[in-house]
């Protein structure tokens, strides 16, 4: 990963880290400062090869001093201590004189923040950075940043391209394989806290003493780098595993049943963060089974997880097909009513559009309309509807434009990341979940670059406010080279990729083209499915006037759900961005774009782009020969050529299908190969 630690090669920034760094006292005494102890070493004698020494007393300049605020060696020490005052996780990195001596320290209130001082501290080294004069103070502007597995106790993974889980289940608890410790240094490194380790479809089981016990065992390994776990919570265990005859939440059994599991989760896992759940959406249990709502079913889950400190993160993700609206405006009817209902210790966890992990979707509109509940947000780094770990799509500018979507609610423009941060609204927590990318593949996420998807997360986790270009360099860095032409060559690669994939697979706001359950390739054909909102067809709409989704008000008005002036942005066919165009309106084959061509022009040229955006990839990669190792190197080359074929793929099905109702030539350099 991102840890590899290979000798720096820049020999003058060596030499100015081997006269900064002289000795490392490291104060303190739990397993926290262990894990710090070893990272230290294993890192400085990586990237500087050579050992540098773990001294007890201050005796020479250029000795980090690390430890929380209460180690003896920094208590006495004069700074600033309010400047730590945001959070426990915040840290501070300061260049100090001392007894008499130049020194570097990093502290923090807890073990935990100081850990992340060191990984930040570790991160400068790995891309060069000088240290000296570099004081730094950093606190999570986001309290609990989660993955979400969406791992089965059988260890296959829905939608996991990365090999099986890896909680190996079988062999836990007597067996821990390292790989824990190394997810753990993984998410650590990068802020990331908390770790949701099963399905949201979920299975009872793991709520059983049997499982429980290899709960714990992951949870042991996982606290010294400040990570909590967190299980999935089926809405009908107390029948399924409490033999009980109803899970109605009203039912003093019921809540009874969640009381003792929850005080027995905690004899397991003193730390335990609390329950994520799916309920009454694609067939998953729910209160709704008895007449009752998510509120319902969320506080009393709340209620027994409250003494401890635990959360609920309820999942806003729900549809029906029996319910007969947009599918995209389901959310937002089902919550909105329920907003100001939930326990303080509940947050409503919302995918980042409307309706589920498409290329491009405009921002949810729950974010703009909950005044009383704390929302967060559930991005996707696996990638289901991307190309799953064969196309290379770097997502953080997808989740940058989420983030910095302005919602209008409260009559302030409040974009998406101060709703989850909590800028404006006192709340009692805040957080964000990602959907993990991670399986047992030797590589982790699958194609190497996946891993930058895991990456960005826990960076934009930690600051929602920080920029894609910064973190797909860092990354670059310390994952290939810090050659500086690899990393333009790389950089250039990996920020427009996500852009790509949304022009070969689905421009200008169209949806939901993607193979039948599988969820890979083009199927814009498919119609008759169990559900219609399973269905292409439902969502592109292409008939011989035009093509889109008309959710304006003379369609299904799902723009009501947004505030002012979004909705008037979106409404308005002239005003409304190409980019979500076909997302809210039915459009004439004809239509004049700002482009000057018309719509159809603009869809094959937008589909011809993605893929002579794919070829530039190609090229940028083989630029980058001499500076990455063969394996990857071919591996990635493969990938980008499936890619390629692939994209191709995309624009020729599409095309050549919506020709069927266009009825007009292809335009553009290209004739589709298929
Ligand atoms: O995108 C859809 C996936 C389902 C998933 C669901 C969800 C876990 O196709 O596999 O189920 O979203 O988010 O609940």
């Amino acid at each position: 990963l991102w840890l590899k630690y290979d000798p720096l090669t820049d020999r003058a920034i060596v030499k100015h880290y081997q006269s900064s760094i002289t000795s490392i006292l490291v104060d303190g005494n739990s397993e926290t400062i262990d894990v710090i102890k070893r990272e230290l070493a294993m890192a400085t004698s990586g990237l500087l090869q050579s050992k540098i020494p773990f001294i007890n007393r201050i005796e020479k300049n250029g000795t980090l001093v690390i430890g929380n605020i209460n180690a003896s060696s920094i208590a006495s020490l004069q700074f600033d201590r309010s400047l730590l005052q945001k959070s426990e996780e915040a840290y501070l990195i300061k260049n100090m004189i001392v007894k008499g001596k130049r020194c570097i320290v990093i502290t923090s209130r807890s073990d935990r923040g100081v850990l992340y001082g060191v990984f930040y501290f570790i991160r400068l080294l790995q891309t060069q950075q000088r240290i000296d004069g570099r004081d730094v103070v950093n606190s999570p502007a986001i309290a609990n940043r989660i993955l979400n597995h969406w791992d089965n106790l059988d260890r296959t993974v829905e939608r996991g391209y990365a090999g099986f889980s890896l909680w190996d289940w079988h062999r836990l608890p007597a067996y821990v394989d390292q790989r824990y410790h190394d997810y753990a240094r993984a998410n650590s490194s990068i802020g990331i806290n908390g770790t949701v380790l099963t399905n949201v479809n979920a299975n009872a089981q793991v709520l059983t003493p049997f499982y429980l016990e290899k709960v714990k065992a992951l949870a042991d390994v996982f606290r010294p780098y400040g990570i909590k776990v967190y299980l999935t919570a089926r809405f009908s265990a107390p029948m399924e595993i409490g033999g009980l005859s109803t899970a109605d939440p009203s039912e003093k059994n019921v809540q009874q049943w969640w009381n003792d599991k929850v005080k027995e989760i905690y004899r397991h896992v003193p730390d335990f963060g609390g329950f994520l759940v799916k309920a009454n959406s694609e067939g998953q249990p729910g209160p709704q089974n008895y007449k009752r709502t998510h509120a319902d079913g969320a506080n009393m889950l709340a209620d027994a997880l409250a003494p401890f400190g635990g959360i609920v993160m309820w999942r806003a993700f729900v549809y029906d097909n029996e319910v007969p609206v947009d599918r995209t405006k389901q959310a937002y009817n089902e919550f909105k009513p329920l907003d100001g209902l939930f326990r303080k210790n509940v947050i409503v966890q919302v995918k980042n559009g409307p309706l589920d992990f498409q290329p491009r979707e405009p921002f949810h509109p729950l974010f703009g309309a909950m005044e009383k509940t704390p929302l967060m947000m559930e991005f996707q780094l696996t990638q289901e509807y991307l190309g799953f770990a064969t196309h290379l799509a770097f997502l953080s500018p997808m989740w940058e434009e989420c983030l910095k979507s302005k919602t209008f609610a409260h009559d302030k423009p409040s974009t998406v990341a101060e709703i989850i941060s909590d800028e404006s609204r006192q709340y009692q927590s805040t957080a964000i979940a990602g959907v993990a990318n991670i399986g047992n593949d030797r590589n982790w996420c699958g194609h190497p670059f996946a891993q930058s998807n895991w990456y960005a997360f826990g960076r934009l986790a930690w600051d929602p406010f920080s920029n894609s270009s910064q973190i797909a360099d860092e990354w670059a860095r310390m994952t290939f080279s810090n050659d500086q032409n690899t990393i333009q060559n790389i950089k250039s690669m990996m920020l427009p990729s996500r852009e790509l994939v949304v022009s070969y697979m689905t421009p200008l706001g169209l949806h939901h083209l993607m193979g039948w359950n599988h969820h890979y390739g083009p199927a814009p054909w498919i119609k008759d499915k169990p559900r219609v909102d399973w269905t292409s067809v439902y969502y592109h709409r292409a008939d011989s006037m035009g093509i889109g989704f008309n959710r304006t008000s003379t369609g299904s008005n799902a723009l009501e759900q947004y505030q002012q002036p979004v909705r008037d942005l979106y409404e308005s066919l002239d005003k409304c961005p190409d980019e979500l165009l076909l997302w809210f309106h039915h459009v004439s084959w004809n239509h004049k774009m700002t482009s000057g061509r018309t719509l159809w022009e603009e869809m094959c040229y937008k589909y011809q782009a993605g893929v002579i955006g794919v070829n530039n990839m190609k090229t940028l990669w083989d630029k980058t020969r001499a500076q990455v190792d063969e394996e990857r190197y071919n591996a990635v080359k493969q990938l980008l050529e499936i890619q390629y074929q692939e994209a191709v793929w995309w624009r020729d099905a599409c095309l050549l299908y919506f020709q069927t109702f266009s009825k007009k030539p292809m335009y553009g350099d290209f004739k589709p190969a298929h």
